[in-house]
């Protein structure tokens, strides 16, 4: 039986529902994780990723996403993508058919349509809205409010104990344009290893990259911890180095060679979607420091 995870409350069930079902039709789990992503990029329901989420401070979205195989570290990202969907699918072409790790920006944009994606505008009005709403007071720049979980970040385990960790996200709401958090970094925002396990992450981006905390996650559990364990160990690690992390929702997420799974974080509330046994739950976590 598969392990499947996926963050926060609202798009993780889609994302982890649509993976599952892909599964269960025979589907790799490369293709599982992109396809539960896929599909909530493109949900402009769900003001988190792709679709109808929270732009830069321009006004514009900027998309990044990344996916990373276990079995040979073969990985593929993009980062700073405007107007293109699905940008996991996009960061899946880079590790399949390029030399590449990760294609930035405009040029990231190009392969996209170059490989046949239709540019398109993935502002709605809800979104341009919230825009709008917020550009009223544009001292929140330096806030990173946590309020809408902009992030889907996803770990599968296939019947063969083969590892997938994969990401989309448009972000800090309201960042600086050309801002690039954690998601599409291997090692910050994915890590999957065949030997050891897989990790993600999501949650202020600035540290949880200063952590690289999913190549950390994923190290902790080649040390012989529990999933649990290892994420536990790098949020400690996190709040004891890095005092912004003691302040905003920082977590992390994974899942090891043992079948188990865990997830722990700074501050704050996270749901992590499990599907597991063929059943799909949530769990709730909260804080260390809380
Ligand atoms: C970022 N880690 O760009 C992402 C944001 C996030 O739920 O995870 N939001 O910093």
């Amino acid at each position: 039986m598969p392990i499947i995870l996926g963050t926060w409350k609202e798009p993780g069930q889609a994302a982890v529902e649509t993976a599952a079902a892909a599964y269960q039709q025979g589907k790799s789990m490369t293709e599982c994780l992109e396809a539960g992503l896929a599909r909530c990029e493109d949900d402009p329901e769900f003001i988190a990723i792709g679709r109808g989420s929270l732009p830069n401070s321009d006004g514009e979205l900027e998309l990044d996403a990344s996916i990373m195989d276990g079995r040979d570290l073969n990985c593929g990202a993009v980062c700073a993508m405007r107007g293109i969907l699905p940008a996991i699918t996009v960061a899946r072409w880079v590790k399949d058919k390029t030399p590449h790790v990760m294609l930035a920006g405009d040029q990231a944009r190009r392969f996209a349509i170059e490989n046949g994606l239709q540019p398109q505008n993935l502002m709605t009005a809800e979104s341009v809205r919230l825009y709008e709403e917020w550009k009223t007071d544009p001292s929140r720049l330096q806030e990173y409010v946590h309020t809408v979980h902009d992030t889907v970040t996803m770990l599968g385990r296939d019947d063969d104990g083969h590892f997938v960790a994969a990401s989309s996200t448009s972000g800090w709401s309201y960042k600086k344009p050309g801002r690039v958090g954690d998601s599409p970094i291997v090692g910050a925002g994915i890590y999957a290893d065949d030997e050891a396990g897989a990790a993600g992450a999501t949650g202020l981006g600035e540290e949880l990259w200063k952590a690289v905390v999913s190549f950390r996650t994923v190290q902790n559990m080649r040390a012989g911890m529990t999933a649990q364990q290892a994420c536990e160990e790098s949020i400690n690690q996190m709040v004891r180095r890095q005092p912004k992390a003691r302040e905003t929702s920082c977590v992390v997420l994974a899942t090891g060679k043992d079948g188990s799974w865990g997830a722990a974080c700074t501050t704050g509330t996270f749901h992590l979607w499990v599907h597991k046994d063929g059943q799909t739950t949530v769990q709730e976590y909260t804080g260390i420091v809380d």
